[in-house]
């Protein structure tokens, strides 16, 4: 018995437009069908039956009858793949489909049925796995890439299918502004490497098209980071097709992974310009009250005027244009990023035109989350009406998960100027900016072991309460501030390199058993550190001709980016692997609630308490984030009368009192499961 791939994809039910025809067909004869199926119910976990009705060769004319518990309950999303039914297709396919229903004779029959039983998760045993699409967001491992610096695939797109100069193109391997040639079809290549590290979800940097090339005359970069948009109905083809990417999410999708798209609505390509601001250096912010209709007349070069897609995308008028935001009061929504035109995401026909847009790459490609770039430079009203829009069409595409999280960049631990964006701007899930700065404070600044205390301690604050605490995606570093290596170098000049990967190994520890979606940043397990943020953090993991990447000292390997890097020996590597398959064992490393146990204020330790979520079971975290071998007395659940080991050196006896006398050894971690 084998499971099937889930159910999703709400373009079957517009495959079968005529059910009510169907069901007023006279009552067909069934035909006995000797495989059994089973079926990851998915969502439905009270399935118990599912017949599938072939009428003839009518394609059309197919259905699903789910029951459930003798309610019917319809599948608004179906790709069931047949698997040991002798139909390997997904019922989507209905041509095909029928051609194998030939093969087994029973073709052409009018009203012929199959009755597929199908066997519920009660009935079998063991209990089929829940299939991805069930997961929560708090599951989720995320990788998150670059796809021009994760893997070549294909070196006749390098240029993106331009021709000229890397001015044209966008193409220059020996320089880090510039494409280095990654694509799509480099990943799926590269995808048994990204699920062997453990990663359940692929978070990928824009995929829409760009301007390839932008910026000042003799300062120009190029787009390989896909946040200059041009179209943003299509793919880039410097990463490839549209059914380069359809191949990509459904060979995700094969191997239970989830797919999250990074969209931005703050902003598209630098292509407006101001008239006013014609040779000079910058264009100043002009106030709405000093310049109540009109900041700027928009000057748009004449080749540029219609490159823009959808097309209203073209017209100045759905733009703010009042120059540079200069980051203070109103000019953070309303200037433009960098030049970058900001769009007038206030109008209902923006709102409107941009729920659109994104309903289309759910509808076409069945995506499974969105990250939002930028969401703190958008009015709030406008997520109130994106977000329940987007999230509405994903469940009645059979996406009920389907998560949603904000980049609104916050300085320092500041759960509450995160937690706004939850309440305020209703985003299910942010970025933890300020799960980033308690790691760094602790493990590269040496500040004190409290910055967690504050850290957790504002869990409460978000929409949702500490239950929403634990999708927060959490990450140690990433593609704009730099990789934690890199802080921990900067922080600490003179610092050994085996420390340094002890605290990144510490670090990561945290982000993947204490509460949070973790994120991996690419090129973190291979030990990669960057000289800085931003395009000094982009490394290729293949063999890269960039001199500044190549004179980097890489963590826990004798390498070099100047070859391929994608070792699943790495220290790195394999430690986040191990760590990956712990968590997802254990429900309560991942949708536990969690109590702050214990903080050494002079020994550094933490322990943080997770609990099973059915069983109430107690798992201790503990970590040592001090350079000396610590000892510690913390107290335990009641209900725990002794630890067994999951990872690391575990204390197993609970002391009279409910103690556990942990001891660890310097930057050692250990995670404890409790027997009740
Ligand atoms: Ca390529
Ligand atoms: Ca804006
Ligand atoms: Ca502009
Ligand atoms: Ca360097």
């Amino acid at each position: 018995m084998q499971k099937f791939a889930n159910c999703r994809n709400g373009n079957y039910w517009n495959n079968t437009n005529n059910i009510s025809k169907i069901t007023q067909q006279t009552k067909p004869k069934p035909v006995s069908f000797t495989s059994f199926c089973k079926i990851d119910s998915g969502q439905f976990n009270k399935l118990i039956a599912l017949s599938l009705r072939i009428f003839g060769n009518n394609a059309s004319a197919m259905m699903f009858k789910i029951t459930d518990n003798g309610k019917d309950g319809r599948m608004n999303a179906c790709e069931y793949f047949l698997v040991r039914c002798n139909i390997k297709v997904p019922l989507l396919q209905n041509a095909h489909l029928l051609r194998k229903i030939a093969a087994l004779g029973l073709a052409g029959t009018i009203g012929a049925i199959f009755l597929l039983t199908v066997w519920s998760t009660a009935w079998a045993a063991p209990r089929p796995v829940p299939g991805y699409i069930s997961r929560l967001p708090e599951d989720e491992v995320t990788y998150f890439m670059l796809l021009d610096r994760f893997a070549n695939g294909d070196t006749s797109n390098d240029r993106g299918q331009l021709s000229g100069s890397r001015l044209q193109t966008g193409f220059d391997p020996t320089s880090k502004g510039y494409y280095q040639g990654g694509d799509i079809r480099g990943l799926i290549n590269r995808l048994d490497y990204v699920q062997g590290l453990g990663a359940t979800a692929l978070w990928l940097a824009p995929i829409f098209k760009n301007k390839p090339v932008q910026g000042p005359a003799g300062d120009e970069s190029a787009a390989y980071h896909g946040y200059w948009i041009t179209d943003f109905t299509t793919v880039d083809p410097h990463f490839g097709s549209e059914a380069d990417f359809r191949e990509l999410v459904n060979a995700a999708h094969a191997r239970g992974m989830k797919v999250y798209i990074d969209i931005i609505t703050n902003h598209t390509a630098d292509v407006i310009y101001s008239q006013e601001c014609v040779g000079q250096n910058d264009c100043p912010y002009r106030s709405l009250g000093d310049y109540p209709i009109r900041a700027y007349t928009p000057l748009v070069p004449p080749a540029e005027a219609n490159i823009k897609k959808p097309a209203w995308l073209n017209n100045p008028v759905y733009y703010h244009n009042r120059g540079n935001s200069n980051w203070h009061g109103e000019s953070g929504l309303y200037g433009d990023f960098s030049g970058l035109d900001d769009v007038a995401t206030e109008d209902p026909l923006v709102v409107r035109g941009f729920i659109d847009i994104y309903k289309s790459w759910i509808d076409r490609f069945a995506i499974d989350g969105f990250r939002i770039d930028t969401v703190k430079h958008v009015n709030p009203e406008f997520w109130q009406v994106f977000v329940p829009a987007i999230r509405r069409h994903a469940q009645s595409k059979g996406i009920p998960n389907f998560q949603i999280f904000a980049e609104a960049y916050v300085d320092g631990v500041n759960p509450g100027g995160l937690a706004v964006f939850t309440h305020r701007d209703g985003l299910p899930s942010v970025l933890d900016f300020s799960f980033q700065s308690a790691i760094r404070n602790v493990l590269s600044r040496n500040q004190s072991i409290e910055n967690f205390e504050f850290l957790y301690a504002g869990d409460v604050l978000y929409k949702g309460g500490a239950n929403a605490a634990l999708r927060v995606q959490t990450f140690t570093g990433n593609h704009d501030m730099g990789r934690l290596a890199m802080q921990i170098r900067k922080d600490n000049p003179n610092m050994a390199a085996a420390e340094v990967l002890e605290r990144v190994k510490l670090a990561n520890a945290i982000m993947m058993f204490a509460r949070g979606a973790p994120v991996l940043y690419s090129g973190d397990e291979q030990g990669f550190t960057g000289d800085g943020g931003d395009q000094d953090a982009r490394e290729t993991l293949f063999g890269s001709r960039v001199a500044v990447y190549n004179d980097n000292l890489l963590l826990g390997s004798d390498r070099t980016t100047a070859v391929d890097n994608y070792d699943t020996n790495h220290p790195l590597y394999r430690q986040i692997a191990q760590m990956a398959q712990i968590r997802s064992a254990h429900p309560a490393l991942r949708r536990g609630k969690q109590k702050l146990r214990a903080m050494g204020f002079s020994n550094r330790i933490l322990a943080i308490s997770r609990f099973e979520p059915t069983t109430n079971r107690e798992y201790l975290l503990l970590f040592n984030t001090s350079a000396q071998t610590q000892n510690m007395n913390i107290e335990v659940e009641a209900t725990s009368r002794s630890f067994q080991t999951l990872l690391g050196d575990c204390q197993t006896n609970v002391a009279a009192g409910h103690v556990v006398q942990v001891r660890l050894e310097r930057f050692a971690y250990a995670i404890c499961r409790a027997n009740n």
